[in-house]
């Protein structure tokens, strides 16, 4: 899954990997586990991510190419928010080429960046699932806690203030937009309007996915 900073990867993500009966692999959610835990990986991520930079290739290649080799991402899987660069997606191809596989599709979410700002500034998340909420439209039940850990109050995320979010929008114009090009130019991306209710971008998610051939092993 392709697209800006708040266009809802991860929100779709959870919903499409299920469907499709396939792990959900989020880079991003990776990383915050990491932050949380204080872990190397985590100590090393977390200036960059907290200043809204991309983190290394080098080390996100190393970690999503870890995550591929566990046995649910044996025959498939659904990537929320890598590859990232064109290098980044140049080591998925060659990971994937290795053991006979391919990236059969890459759906590209689109949404205004005006709605991307109002939906990063109103996002709070679940510090225990990560699920994500927006105080406007997609609020949890009882507005404060998450549906699912009715305990657990909703906090912002770490990168959501106003100038994180603003140099994630240009890491993203500068080092993620060009792969439109380079998976366009596979015959693999998808375009598929992110803006609607929820519902709706889901469905023309599955339309899409399963309107691509398979990549031949
Ligand atoms: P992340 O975690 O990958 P971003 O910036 O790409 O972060 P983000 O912010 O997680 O993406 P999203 O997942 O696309 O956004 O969106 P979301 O959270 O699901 O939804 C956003 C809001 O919109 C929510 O409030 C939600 O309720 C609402 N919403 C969602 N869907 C809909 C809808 O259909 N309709 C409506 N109306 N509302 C909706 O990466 C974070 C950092 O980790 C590092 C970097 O530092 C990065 O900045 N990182 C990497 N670094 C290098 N390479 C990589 N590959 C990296 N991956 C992560
Ligand atoms: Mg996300």
């Amino acid at each position: 899954m392709l697209g800006a900073p708040g266009v809802g990867k991860g929100t779709q993500g959870r919903r499409l990997a299920p469907a499709s009966g396939l792990p959900l692999l989020s880079p991003g959610e990776i990383l915050r586990e990491a932050v949380a835990r204080a872990t190397p990986l985590g100590l090393e991520a977390r200036r960059q991510m907290d200043a809204g930079r991309l983190v290394d290739d080098r080390v996100m290649i190393a970690l999503v190419n870890e995550r591929l080799t566990r046995a649910d991402a044996a025959t498939g899987f659904v990537l929320d928010g890598f590859p990232r660069t064109v290098p980044q997606a140049r080591a998925l191809d060659d990971h994937l080429a290795g053991r006979g596989q391919g990236i059969d599709v890459v759906l590209y979410l689109q949404v205004s960046e005006d709605e991307l700002v109002r939906r990063l500034s109103g996002r709070r998340e679940c510090p225990v699932c990560m699920r994500a909420y927006n105080l406007e439209g997609m609020a949890p039940r009882d507005g404060m806690h998450c549906d699912d850990h009715p305990t657990m109050e909703l906090r912002v995320r770490a990168d959501d203030g106003e100038a994180a979010v603003r140099q994630r929008f240009e890491e993203y114009r500068a080092k993620t937009a060009p792969l439109v090009e380079y998976y366009e130019a596979l015959g693999r991306l998808r375009r598929v309007s992110g803006t609607g209710t929820a519902d709706a971008v889901f469905a023309a998610l599955q339309h899409e996915a399963g309107s691509v051939p398979p990549v031949k092993a």
